[in-house]
Protein backbone atom coordinates (compact mmCIF):
# COMPACT_ATOMS: atom_id res chain seq x y z
CA UNK A 1 0.00 0.00 0.00
CA UNK A 2 3.09 2.32 1.44
CA UNK A 3 4.96 1.61 -2.12
CA UNK A 4 1.24 2.50 -4.24
CA UNK A 5 1.21 5.78 -2.29
CA UNK A 6 4.96 6.93 -2.85
CA UNK A 7 4.56 5.95 -6.75
CA UNK A 8 1.69 8.05 -6.91
CA UNK A 9 2.92 11.16 -5.08
CA UNK A 10 6.41 10.83 -6.80
CA UNK A 11 3.74 10.65 -10.16
CA UNK A 12 2.29 13.64 -9.33
CA UNK A 13 5.50 15.46 -8.46
CA UNK A 14 6.43 15.06 -11.84
CA UNK A 15 3.07 16.20 -13.50
CA UNK A 16 3.83 18.94 -12.19
CA UNK A 17 7.01 19.89 -13.44
CA UNK A 18 9.00 18.78 -10.99
CA UNK A 19 12.46 17.40 -11.05
CA UNK A 20 12.82 15.99 -7.45
CA UNK A 21 10.60 13.18 -5.93
CA UNK A 22 8.02 14.51 -3.37
CA UNK A 23 10.41 12.95 -0.75
CA UNK A 24 13.51 14.49 -2.16
CA UNK A 25 15.05 17.20 0.29
CA UNK A 26 15.13 20.36 -1.68
CA UNK A 27 18.87 22.03 -0.37
CA UNK A 28 18.28 25.91 -1.50
CA UNK A 29 22.10 27.37 -2.10
CA UNK A 30 22.24 31.03 -3.12
CA UNK A 31 24.67 32.88 -5.11
CA UNK A 32 25.37 36.45 -5.56
CA UNK A 33 27.79 38.71 -7.26
CA UNK A 34 27.69 41.29 -10.13
CA UNK A 35 26.63 39.48 -13.57
CA UNK A 36 25.82 42.97 -14.95
CA UNK A 37 28.05 46.31 -15.22
CA UNK A 38 32.01 46.54 -15.19
CA UNK A 39 32.77 43.34 -13.88
CA UNK A 40 29.79 40.92 -15.12
CA UNK A 41 32.54 38.58 -16.03
CA UNK A 42 34.05 38.05 -12.68
CA UNK A 43 30.63 37.87 -11.34
CA UNK A 44 29.52 35.23 -14.42
CA UNK A 45 32.98 32.92 -13.61
CA UNK A 46 31.83 32.95 -9.84
CA UNK A 47 28.49 31.96 -10.50
CA UNK A 48 29.63 29.13 -13.12
CA UNK A 49 31.70 27.80 -10.30
CA UNK A 50 28.91 27.36 -7.63
CA UNK A 51 26.40 26.19 -11.14
CA UNK A 52 29.16 23.48 -11.71
CA UNK A 53 29.21 22.15 -8.01
CA UNK A 54 25.92 22.30 -7.97
CA UNK A 55 25.15 19.99 -11.02
CA UNK A 56 28.09 17.21 -9.79
CA UNK A 57 26.59 16.95 -6.73
CA UNK A 58 22.97 16.33 -8.03
CA UNK A 59 24.59 14.01 -10.81
CA UNK A 60 26.68 12.32 -7.84
CA UNK A 61 23.69 12.26 -5.53
CA UNK A 62 24.12 13.03 -1.87
CA UNK A 63 21.96 12.41 1.12
CA UNK A 64 21.71 14.19 4.06
CA UNK A 65 20.06 12.90 6.93
CA UNK A 66 18.67 9.80 4.93
CA UNK A 67 17.21 11.36 2.06
CA UNK A 68 18.06 12.19 -1.88
CA UNK A 69 19.28 15.40 -1.80
CA UNK A 70 18.04 18.15 -4.76
CA UNK A 71 20.30 20.96 -5.10
CA UNK A 72 18.98 24.04 -6.20
CA UNK A 73 20.85 27.09 -6.92
CA UNK A 74 19.22 30.58 -6.81
CA UNK A 75 21.10 33.15 -8.34
CA UNK A 76 21.21 36.80 -7.78
CA UNK A 77 22.78 40.17 -9.60
CA UNK A 78 23.92 42.25 -7.03
CA UNK A 79 25.63 44.71 -9.76
CA UNK A 80 28.51 45.25 -7.59
CA UNK A 81 26.42 47.87 -5.51
CA UNK A 82 26.03 47.30 -2.44
CA UNK A 83 22.38 48.44 -1.95
CA UNK A 84 21.57 46.02 -4.64
CA UNK A 85 23.42 43.83 -2.60
CA UNK A 86 21.31 43.96 0.27
CA UNK A 87 18.24 43.62 -1.80
CA UNK A 88 19.82 40.65 -3.65
CA UNK A 89 20.31 39.06 0.04
CA UNK A 90 16.78 39.98 1.32
CA UNK A 91 15.33 38.09 -1.81
CA UNK A 92 17.55 34.75 -0.99
CA UNK A 93 16.15 35.06 2.82
CA UNK A 94 12.64 35.70 1.69
CA UNK A 95 13.13 32.35 -0.27
CA UNK A 96 14.28 30.38 2.87
CA UNK A 97 18.00 29.58 0.87
CA UNK A 98 19.57 27.41 3.20
CA UNK A 99 22.49 28.69 2.62
CA UNK A 100 24.75 31.86 0.82
CA UNK A 101 27.78 31.64 -1.44
CA UNK A 102 28.46 34.97 -2.14
CA UNK A 103 28.79 37.22 -2.57
CA UNK A 104 31.78 38.85 -4.84
CA UNK A 105 32.88 42.18 -3.54
CA UNK A 106 33.84 43.51 -0.18
CA UNK A 107 31.22 46.20 -0.66
CA UNK A 108 28.38 44.21 -1.29
CA UNK A 109 29.19 41.27 1.09
CA UNK A 110 29.90 43.46 4.12
CA UNK A 111 26.31 44.94 4.24
CA UNK A 112 24.69 41.62 3.11
CA UNK A 113 26.28 39.97 5.81
CA UNK A 114 23.93 41.12 8.45
CA UNK A 115 20.57 40.10 6.95
CA UNK A 116 22.18 36.35 6.80
CA UNK A 117 23.09 36.79 10.13
CA UNK A 118 19.76 38.20 11.40
CA UNK A 119 18.16 35.16 9.56
CA UNK A 120 20.76 32.55 10.99
CA UNK A 121 22.30 31.68 7.29
CA UNK A 122 25.31 30.01 6.64
CA UNK A 123 27.36 32.72 4.25
CA UNK A 124 30.36 31.60 2.50
CA UNK A 125 32.51 34.52 0.37
CA UNK A 126 34.55 33.05 -1.83
CA UNK A 127 36.46 36.32 -2.79
CA UNK A 128 35.78 39.15 -0.89
CA UNK A 129 38.71 40.07 1.24
CA UNK A 130 38.01 42.84 3.36
CA UNK A 131 38.93 41.49 7.08
CA UNK A 132 35.86 43.50 8.54
CA UNK A 133 33.30 40.98 6.74
CA UNK A 134 34.45 38.19 9.31
CA UNK A 135 35.23 40.44 12.57
CA UNK A 136 32.12 41.58 13.20
CA UNK A 137 30.60 39.16 15.76
CA UNK A 138 28.16 37.34 13.51
CA UNK A 139 28.86 33.49 13.53
CA UNK A 140 27.15 33.07 10.16
CA UNK A 141 30.25 34.23 7.99
CA UNK A 142 33.34 32.09 6.54
CA UNK A 143 35.72 32.64 3.73
CA UNK A 144 37.96 30.67 1.99
CA UNK A 145 40.52 32.94 0.83
CA UNK A 146 43.18 35.38 2.60
CA UNK A 147 42.12 38.57 3.57
CA UNK A 148 43.22 41.82 2.36
CA UNK A 149 46.19 42.36 5.49
CA UNK A 150 47.73 39.30 4.35
CA UNK A 151 47.12 40.39 0.72
CA UNK A 152 48.10 44.07 0.69
CA UNK A 153 50.89 43.42 3.16
CA UNK A 154 52.89 40.85 1.27
CA UNK A 155 52.56 43.15 -1.70
CA UNK A 156 54.14 46.37 -0.01
CA UNK A 157 57.01 43.89 0.88
CA UNK A 158 57.33 42.63 -2.52
CA UNK A 159 57.17 45.86 -3.71
CA UNK A 160 60.04 46.82 -1.69
CA UNK A 161 62.21 43.71 -1.51
CA UNK A 162 61.84 42.30 -4.70
CA UNK A 163 60.96 44.51 -7.04
CA UNK A 164 63.49 47.44 -5.38
CA UNK A 165 60.52 50.11 -5.61
CA UNK A 166 61.88 53.18 -4.42
CA UNK A 167 59.66 55.58 -5.69
CA UNK A 168 56.04 54.08 -4.72
CA UNK A 169 52.43 55.23 -5.44
CA UNK A 170 49.16 54.28 -4.61
CA UNK A 171 45.83 55.03 -5.91
CA UNK A 172 42.51 53.45 -4.96
CA UNK A 173 38.84 53.32 -6.03
CA UNK A 174 37.80 54.59 -2.40
CA UNK A 175 35.70 50.69 -2.01
CA UNK A 176 35.32 48.87 0.98
CA UNK A 177 38.26 46.47 -0.96
CA UNK A 178 40.11 48.79 -3.12
CA UNK A 179 40.83 51.55 -0.30
CA UNK A 180 41.41 49.32 2.47
CA UNK A 181 43.98 46.25 -0.15
CA UNK A 182 45.75 50.10 -0.47
CA UNK A 183 46.13 50.99 3.17
CA UNK A 184 47.07 47.06 3.88
CA UNK A 185 49.88 47.96 0.98
CA UNK A 186 51.49 51.12 2.32
CA UNK A 187 51.88 49.18 5.44
CA UNK A 188 53.97 46.54 4.12
CA UNK A 189 55.99 49.34 2.35
CA UNK A 190 56.33 50.95 5.62
CA UNK A 191 57.44 47.65 7.20
CA UNK A 192 59.73 46.18 4.59
CA UNK A 193 62.13 49.85 5.52
CA UNK A 194 60.09 51.48 1.92
CA UNK A 195 57.93 54.90 1.52
CA UNK A 196 55.21 55.57 -0.44
CA UNK A 197 55.43 59.63 -2.56
CA UNK A 198 51.95 60.04 -3.44
CA UNK A 199 48.82 58.83 -2.95
CA UNK A 200 45.72 59.22 -5.47
CA UNK A 201 41.96 58.13 -5.33
CA UNK A 202 39.37 57.42 -7.63
CA UNK A 203 35.85 55.47 -8.61
CA UNK A 204 34.96 51.87 -9.43
CA UNK A 205 33.36 53.73 -12.62
CA UNK A 206 35.89 56.02 -13.93
CA UNK A 207 37.48 55.56 -17.28
CA UNK A 208 39.73 58.44 -17.49
CA UNK A 209 42.63 58.60 -15.42
CA UNK A 210 44.38 61.56 -17.01
CA UNK A 211 44.56 64.06 -13.94
CA UNK A 212 45.89 61.61 -11.33
CA UNK A 213 48.57 59.86 -13.74
CA UNK A 214 49.21 63.31 -14.30
CA UNK A 215 49.79 63.94 -10.92
CA UNK A 216 51.54 60.50 -9.88
CA UNK A 217 54.25 60.99 -13.38
CA UNK A 218 55.50 63.64 -11.51
CA UNK A 219 56.64 62.04 -9.03
CA UNK A 220 58.56 59.85 -11.44
CA UNK A 221 57.46 56.34 -9.85
CA UNK A 222 58.70 53.19 -10.39
CA UNK A 223 55.84 51.30 -8.60
CA UNK A 224 52.13 52.32 -9.22
CA UNK A 225 50.03 50.05 -7.05
CA UNK A 226 46.51 50.00 -7.36
CA UNK A 227 43.85 48.77 -5.04
CA UNK A 228 40.90 48.20 -7.14
CA UNK A 229 39.29 46.01 -9.99
CA UNK A 230 40.54 44.74 -12.99
CA UNK A 231 37.77 47.20 -15.15
CA UNK A 232 39.81 50.12 -13.93
CA UNK A 233 43.15 48.72 -13.87
CA UNK A 234 42.60 48.24 -17.45
CA UNK A 235 41.96 51.40 -19.04
CA UNK A 236 44.39 52.91 -15.98
CA UNK A 237 47.33 51.31 -17.78
CA UNK A 238 47.00 51.74 -20.95
CA UNK A 239 46.47 55.52 -20.26
CA UNK A 240 49.82 55.09 -18.34
CA UNK A 241 51.74 54.05 -21.63
CA UNK A 242 49.88 57.09 -23.24
CA UNK A 243 51.77 59.67 -20.72
CA UNK A 244 54.97 58.14 -21.17
CA UNK A 245 54.75 56.44 -17.43
CA UNK A 246 57.20 53.25 -17.41
CA UNK A 247 56.27 51.71 -13.45
CA UNK A 248 55.44 48.85 -12.42
CA UNK A 249 52.12 47.94 -11.70
CA UNK A 250 50.63 46.08 -8.90
CA UNK A 251 47.60 44.97 -7.38
CA UNK A 252 45.75 42.51 -5.68
CA UNK A 253 43.23 39.91 -6.29
CA UNK A 254 40.79 42.24 -7.99
CA UNK A 255 43.13 42.71 -11.14
CA UNK A 256 44.47 39.25 -11.36
CA UNK A 257 42.16 38.19 -13.82
CA UNK A 258 42.61 36.27 -17.05
CA UNK A 259 40.63 39.35 -18.74
CA UNK A 260 42.64 41.99 -17.72
CA UNK A 261 45.19 42.19 -21.12
CA UNK A 262 42.02 42.50 -23.29
CA UNK A 263 40.89 45.13 -20.74
CA UNK A 264 44.40 46.61 -21.52
CA UNK A 265 43.70 47.00 -25.43
CA UNK A 266 46.38 45.31 -25.90
CA UNK A 267 48.77 47.80 -24.06
CA UNK A 268 50.39 45.57 -21.35
CA UNK A 269 53.81 44.65 -21.65
CA UNK A 270 55.30 41.40 -20.47
CA UNK A 271 55.97 41.07 -16.92
CA UNK A 272 54.71 44.96 -16.05
CA UNK A 273 52.11 43.50 -13.89
CA UNK A 274 52.36 41.84 -10.37
CA UNK A 275 49.27 40.80 -8.60
CA UNK A 276 48.13 38.33 -6.19
CA UNK A 277 44.99 35.46 -5.93
CA UNK A 278 44.17 35.68 -2.67
CA UNK A 279 44.73 31.53 -2.26
CA UNK A 280 46.19 29.27 -4.22
CA UNK A 281 47.91 25.50 -4.49
CA UNK A 282 51.75 24.28 -5.28
CA UNK A 283 53.29 21.20 -5.31
CA UNK A 284 50.70 18.31 -5.42
CA UNK A 285 48.10 20.01 -4.52
CA UNK A 286 48.06 22.31 -7.84
CA UNK A 287 46.92 19.24 -10.07
CA UNK A 288 43.11 19.23 -8.88
CA UNK A 289 42.85 22.93 -9.69
CA UNK A 290 44.41 22.23 -12.92
CA UNK A 291 42.24 19.88 -13.39
CA UNK A 292 39.14 22.13 -12.84
CA UNK A 293 40.26 24.94 -15.03
CA UNK A 294 40.53 22.25 -17.52
CA UNK A 295 36.84 20.86 -16.42
CA UNK A 296 35.66 24.62 -16.50
CA UNK A 297 36.83 25.20 -20.20
CA UNK A 298 35.40 22.65 -21.60
CA UNK A 299 31.75 23.24 -19.82
CA UNK A 300 31.67 26.54 -20.09
CA UNK A 301 34.45 27.73 -23.38
CA UNK A 302 35.67 30.04 -20.54
CA UNK A 303 38.96 30.20 -18.85
CA UNK A 304 38.76 30.93 -15.15
CA UNK A 305 38.93 34.08 -14.35
CA UNK A 306 40.06 34.57 -10.77
CA UNK A 307 37.44 32.89 -8.09
CA UNK A 308 35.34 30.31 -10.07
CA UNK A 309 37.43 27.55 -8.39
CA UNK A 310 36.76 28.82 -4.54
CA UNK A 311 32.99 29.12 -5.62
CA UNK A 312 33.26 25.16 -6.40
CA UNK A 313 35.00 24.62 -3.54
CA UNK A 314 32.51 26.99 -1.03
CA UNK A 315 29.31 24.90 -2.09
CA UNK A 316 31.06 21.74 -1.09
CA UNK A 317 32.00 22.50 2.06
CA UNK A 318 28.95 23.93 3.21
CA UNK A 319 27.41 20.82 1.32
CA UNK A 320 29.86 18.54 2.94
CA UNK A 321 29.18 20.39 6.42
CA UNK A 322 25.24 19.44 5.64
CA UNK A 323 26.16 15.75 5.07
CA UNK A 324 27.92 15.23 8.07
CA UNK A 325 25.09 17.34 10.48
CA UNK A 326 22.48 15.26 8.82
CA UNK A 327 20.82 18.68 8.25
CA UNK A 328 20.02 20.92 5.25
CA UNK A 329 18.65 22.90 8.51
CA UNK A 330 21.39 26.15 9.18
CA UNK A 331 21.12 26.33 12.62
CA UNK A 332 21.95 22.21 12.58
CA UNK A 333 24.83 22.30 9.63
CA UNK A 334 25.98 25.42 11.03
CA UNK A 335 28.15 24.85 13.64
CA UNK A 336 29.25 21.76 11.64
CA UNK A 337 30.77 24.07 9.35
CA UNK A 338 32.23 26.42 11.32
CA UNK A 339 34.23 23.47 13.10
CA UNK A 340 35.41 22.61 8.94
CA UNK A 341 39.04 21.42 8.78
CA UNK A 342 41.29 19.37 6.84
CA UNK A 343 38.10 19.97 4.08
CA UNK A 344 40.47 18.68 0.73
CA UNK A 345 39.02 21.07 -2.13
CA UNK A 346 40.48 21.94 -5.75
CA UNK A 347 41.48 25.05 -3.98
CA UNK A 348 44.03 23.34 -1.02
CA UNK A 349 42.87 22.43 2.74
CA UNK A 350 40.24 24.37 3.56
CA UNK A 351 39.61 24.65 8.09
CA UNK A 352 37.89 27.70 9.46
CA UNK A 353 39.38 29.62 12.23
CA UNK A 354 37.37 31.07 15.19
CA UNK A 355 36.01 33.91 12.88
CA UNK A 356 35.53 32.31 10.09
CA UNK A 357 38.49 32.76 8.03
CA UNK A 358 40.60 30.16 6.08
CA UNK A 359 43.34 28.65 8.63
CA UNK A 360 46.84 29.04 6.47
CA UNK A 361 45.64 30.85 3.51
CA UNK A 362 48.23 31.32 1.02
CA UNK A 363 48.55 34.05 -1.75
CA UNK A 364 49.65 33.11 -5.55
CA UNK A 365 51.87 35.56 -7.19
CA UNK A 366 51.38 36.10 -11.06
CA UNK A 367 52.59 38.72 -13.77
CA UNK A 368 51.45 38.74 -17.45
CA UNK A 369 53.37 37.38 -20.60
CA UNK A 370 52.37 37.39 -24.19
CA UNK A 371 49.09 38.14 -22.46
CA UNK A 372 48.82 35.69 -20.33
CA UNK A 373 48.75 34.94 -16.51
CA UNK A 374 52.16 33.01 -15.13
CA UNK A 375 52.68 31.80 -12.14
CA UNK A 376 55.64 33.62 -9.99
CA UNK A 377 54.81 31.87 -6.62
CA UNK A 378 52.59 30.99 -3.88
CA UNK A 379 53.32 32.34 -0.48
CA UNK A 380 51.85 32.28 2.80
N1 LIG B 1 39.00 40.69 -3.26
C1 LIG B 1 38.88 41.38 -4.48
C2 LIG B 1 37.54 41.48 -5.06
C3 LIG B 1 36.45 41.41 -4.18
C4 LIG B 1 36.46 42.35 -3.04
O1 LIG B 1 37.00 42.01 -1.98
O2 LIG B 1 35.85 43.42 -3.14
Amino acid sequence: MQVKLNVIVGAVALAMGGTAFAQDLVVKIGHVGPTSGAIAHLGKDNENGARLAIEELNAKGVTIGGKKAKFELLTEDDGADPKQGTAAAQKLVDSKVNGVIGHLNSGTTIPASKLYSDAGIPQISPSATNPRYTRQGYKTTFRVVADDVHLGGTLGRYAVKDLKGTKIVVIDDRTAYGQGVADEFEKGVKAAGGATVGREFTTDKATDFTAILTNLKAKNPDVVFFGGMDAVAGPMIRQMKQLGINAKFVGGDGICSSELPKLTAGTLADSQVVCAEAGGVEGEAKKSMDDFRTKFKAKFNADVQVYAPYVYDSVNVMVAAMVKAGSADPAKYLPVLAATDGFKGVTGTIGFDSKGDIKNGALTLYTYKGGKREQLAVVR
